[in-house]
């Protein structure tokens, strides 16, 4: 009870399941006997045990102790504590352990609402006014056509911002919804019941769709009725200042040029949506349905328009310098749409896409999205009795083998986790590289019933949530140390409120190009809890999407 706080002890801030492998670890060059695991409501050391001494130091070679308190199974409130070092961040044992996790994950995305109020009955304190109408959206000459010239003024409101930035992009947009859908299509049964306190929580949806509506209804609008091509983004020229809220970012905001990229990720996201919906509410499927067929003709006719925001600047004005996500390599995206497509009509042209795909496993990013539509086939098998048996077999195989070698580097790695096992996965938004490969153990997992597939899964939680190279618990409002200074204009522009809550951030990367200053150069340890690195500590929704998955899924597979 008398000890202080340690930084020393890492360890999932939030928690574990009763009966789930509970692991910490601590920093210490010097021998460890034993630590003990302190009740903190009832005031009493409830376990003890010795540490043990892990083999691999860690990147920046310090040397750690493993503490092993899985035969602790009581629901409660705890503490760790090493004797003459210090206790640990709190964290919980229960049934329900990442149930508001959970709702705060989506619940983020309502937060991230363009074009409304975001009043104080559904969002406490964290209540703000209306921005960007978005209804008064200028056509940019890159996106020029005949019905729509320059200029031309084209309405596209709601959606999500995409970032700490106030933009909106089709690419991440794409990849965010199809997260968010496929989670869905995954366990109907646990969302059925969650509630996220939004508006739309009376009606009769599950709230997750009704949140993923509000995206659906923009990315529509950045579809042109004409031809169907699908504008790559609807943006300012260039950044807004960090300190603005919504209200005040009013300058002029743009539909830039069509591409493939965008075309292709609108028509994956529209068709899954169209599926999903048909049972909830059949007059929007009608319409996703046909937008995406509308924006896979369009594709089909102008397959190799990339985007290329150096290449945009030279021939038009005004220049535009915010995200690009300028993929250049698009055989994933095609992959990803006809899948969807094929899944929601049947309709065999799509199959000869994907028959000549290449098959091997490739971790989903907003520029790599064909596992987005193979785990849709994945999971879609059995309706789907056309697709030969040897292809889905290969596909299967590749997604376990993946799954196999992520345990395999766990095993080995300081963490104990699959994440940062590789210092190639600390890139910028490093903890979607954790989050979506905890998504595609889970795959393995459902596919194959394999409990250490879970486990490896909740291993990555554990690293996202503490046990970690910084120990931060990488969750806005959920752990003992938790980003404060997000590189998040809603939450900077209101420097008295905590940050909002829920928000995932970047994670260690030590690429560092937004020039901040770091404690550390090592990978994992590259990380600065400033508003002015937005290249470690910003928020996005696609990354909050993988993590939504991640959290939602554990639950979900939890509580059944
Ligand atoms: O994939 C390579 C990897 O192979 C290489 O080892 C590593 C070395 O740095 O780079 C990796 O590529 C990086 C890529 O992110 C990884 O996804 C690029 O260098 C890096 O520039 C790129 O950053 C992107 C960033 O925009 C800058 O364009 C992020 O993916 C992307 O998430 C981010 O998105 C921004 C939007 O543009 C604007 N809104 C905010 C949003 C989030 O920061
Ligand atoms: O705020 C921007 C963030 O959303 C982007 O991810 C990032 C990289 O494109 O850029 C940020 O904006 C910065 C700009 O690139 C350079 N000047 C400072 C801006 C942040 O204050």
């Amino acid at each position: 009870d008398s000890l202080e706080l340690t930084e020393a002890i890492r360890l999932n801030q939030v928690g574990y399941f009763p009966e789930a492998s509970k692991l910490a670890l601590l920093l210490s060059e010097q021998p460890v006997d034993g630590f003990f695991i302190w009740d903190v409501s009832e005031k009493a050391i409830v376990f003890e045990a010795d540490a043990k001494e892990i083999e691999v130091r860690t990147l920046s070679g310090k040397k750690i102790w493993k503490l092993d308190f899985s035969a602790l199974s009581e629901s409660g409130n705890y503490e760790i504590g090493v004797p003459g070092l210090g206790k640990s961040y709190p964290f919980q044992i229960g049934e329900n352990v990442f149930g508001s996790l959970a709702q705060a994950t989506l619940k983020a995305f309502f937060f991230q609402r363009a074009s409304t109020d975001i009043t104080k009955e559904f969002a406490g304190v964290w209540g703000r006014s209306a921005g960007h109408p978005d209804t008064l959206v200028e056509v940019h000459p890159s996106a020029a056509s005949a019905l729509r010239p320059t200029g031309t003024i084209v309405s596209a409101p709601k959606g999500w911002y995409d970032a700490g930035d106030y933009n909106k992009y089709v690419v991440n947009s794409g990849i965010t919804v199809g997260t968010l859908l496929s989670l869905y299509e995954a366990y109907p049964d646990f969302f059925a019941k969650q509630k996220l306190n939004i508006p739309e929580s009376a009606n009769a949806l599950p709230d997750i769709l009704d949140e993923i509506t509000w995206n659906l209804d923009w990315m529509l609008a950045m579809q042109d009725p004409a031809d169907g091509g699908v504008y790559h983004k609807l943006t300012t020229a260039r950044f807004e200042g960090i300190g603005l809220e919504p209200k005040m970012a009013v300058n002029q905001r743009f539909l830039v040029q069509k591409s493939t990229a965008a075309t292709l990720d609108f028509a994956a996201v529209m068709a899954q949506a169209s599926r999903i919906f048909e049972a909830v509410a059949p007059e929007n499927a009608i319409g996703y349905q046909k937008a995406a067929e509308k924006a896979w003709a369009w594709a089909v006719d102008h397959p190799e328009v990339y985007y290329r925001q150096n290449e945009l600047n030279e021939a038009f004005d005004p220049d535009i310098s915010t995200g690009a996500y300028g993929d250049q390599n698009l055989s994933d995206e095609w992959v990803w749409a006809a899948a969807e497509l094929y899944i929601s009509s049947h309709n065999l042209d799509y199959w000869e896409t994907l028959e000549k795909a290449e098959l091997e496993y490739r971790l989903p990013s907003w520029s790599q999205v064909n596992w987005l539509g193979f785990y849709s086939l994945i999971r879609h098998e059995k309706q789907l009795p056309q697709i030969p048996q040897e292809w889905m077999s290969m596909l299967k195989i590749n997604l376990v083998t993946a799954a196999k070698s992520y345990q395999t580097a766990a095993q080995t790695h300081a963490w104990l986790a699959p994440m940062g096992a590789e210092t190639k996965d600390f890139i910028w938004g490093s903890n979607a590289v954790a989050s979506n490969q905890g998504i595609l153990l889970i795959e393995a997992f459902r596919l194959y019933g394999e409990e250490v597939f879970l486990q490896m899964a909740k291993a990555n939680l554990d690293y996202i949530l503490g046990r970690n190279a910084t120990g931060f618990s990488y969750v806005t409002g959920f752990g003992g140390k938790t980003p404060q200074q997000p590189h998040h204009r809603l939450a900077v522009s209101r420097p008295e409120l905590p940050p909002l809550p829920g928000f995932v951030v970047g994670g260690p990367n030590p690429s560092q190009q937004d020039g901040c200053d770091y404690p550390s150069k090592v990978p994992d340890e590259s990380y600065v809890d400033s508003s002015c690195s937005y290249a470690s500590n910003e928020i996005a929704i696609n990354w909050n999407a993988a993590f939504a998955y991640l959290v939602n899924a554990i639950q979900a597979i939890e509580a059944d």
